[in-house]
């Protein structure tokens, strides 16, 4: 019996567990379907999100995630493509609460791609507020910082010394508003796609879109069994949630039962004196008879 049937059954022998039940069930189907290892990009927007995703997936026509030189993915896409998902999330600057919706989104993500592009310079105020957000929400920044890589985007239009410099800036820009380091990673979806379609291995190779592929293969290898163990105790938590708040309840109601029998008893008792005042009554009466 698969652990969905299993719980239908408890649910149906202890109905008073059916919220807490559904939970679980809700818990199990989510590890079901998050089986599959999650890329997600982050970042302002127009800063070539979509245009990396497409990249990494061999889509060089720019299909599968839309890209425009204008604010263009409006709402959080996911795209099954067998083995990963891929996620595009809309810039954390689209509208005031996306910092907080975009957050949301990528708490459970195995790899994030925090994209920066660095003709801008270094980091903006937003995703120095974003960075802040993150310390705030995580219990560890770690967890947070090991499954990310801070993709510095469309470096085709910068000179090499200038990449370095901007990377450099950043480094220090994240070590202070984060308190930890991200691996950093410059890439050129441009000079992929012209790399592929040219048959031109320089430019594939300058592009550092394979190495940022092979980069997203380690965090998702190291993570796995972390990933694992973490869902696992989730599971285990919610379990143990719902066995303390059944037992809650027994207690709750063995409670009330015992102040139902005393009740009970004390009526019991109450009736029974009563009877033995009336028979006593009615014996004297007749004995005066
Ligand atoms: N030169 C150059 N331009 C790029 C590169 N990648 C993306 N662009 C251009 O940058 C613009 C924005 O790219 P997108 O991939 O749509 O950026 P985005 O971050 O997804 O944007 P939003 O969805 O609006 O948040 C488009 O005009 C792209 O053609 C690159 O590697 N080099
Ligand atoms: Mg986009």
């Amino acid at each position: 019996m698969d652990a969905t049937k299993r719980i239908e059954e408890i649910e149906r022998l202890a109905p008073i567990a059916s919220e807490d039940l559904k939970k679980l069930k809700h818990l199990l189907e989510n590890m079901e379907k998050n089986k599959k290892p999650i890329v997600a990009t982050i970042g302002l927007y127009n800063h070539g999100k979509s245009s990396i995703l497409n990249a990494l997936i061999g889509d060089l026509d720019n299909r599968t995630f839309k890209v425009a030189d204008k604010r263009e993915t409006t709402r959080i896409e996911i795209k099954d493509m067998g083995d990963f998902v891929y996620m595009d999330t809309p810039g954390i600057d689209a509208r005031e609460d996306d910092d907080r919706r975009v957050l949301d989104a990528v708490i459970d993500i195995d790899v994030i791609l925090f994209v920066h592009n660095p003709s801008t310079g270094e980091l903006a105020s937003k995703e120095v507020e974003f960075l802040h957000l993150v310390k705030k929400s995580f219990k560890d920044v770690r967890d947070f910082a090991d499954r990310t890589i801070f993709v510095l985007s469309r470096i085709d239009e910068l000179k090499e010394g200038e990449v370095e410099r901007v990377k450099n800036k950043i480094k220090s820009q994240i070590r202070e508003y984060l308190g930890a380091d991200i691996y950093i990673k410059e890439v050129s979806a441009k000079r992929y796609f012209k790399g592929m379609k040219e048959n031109k291995n320089i430019f594939i190779e300058k592009s550092g879109i394979v190495s940022l592929r092979d980069a997203i293969f380690a965090i998702i290898r190291l993570n796995a069994d972390k990933m694992m163990a973490s869902r696992k105790e989730k599971v285990i938590k919610t379990i143990d949630s719902i066995i303390s708040n059944l037992n809650r309840r027994a207690k709750k109601l063995y409670e009330e039962v015992n102040i139902l029998t005393q009740e009970k008893q004390k009526f019991e008792s109450d009736v029974f004196e009563e009877l033995w005042l009336i028979n006593s009554t009615i014996e004297e009466y007749k004995k005066a008879l």
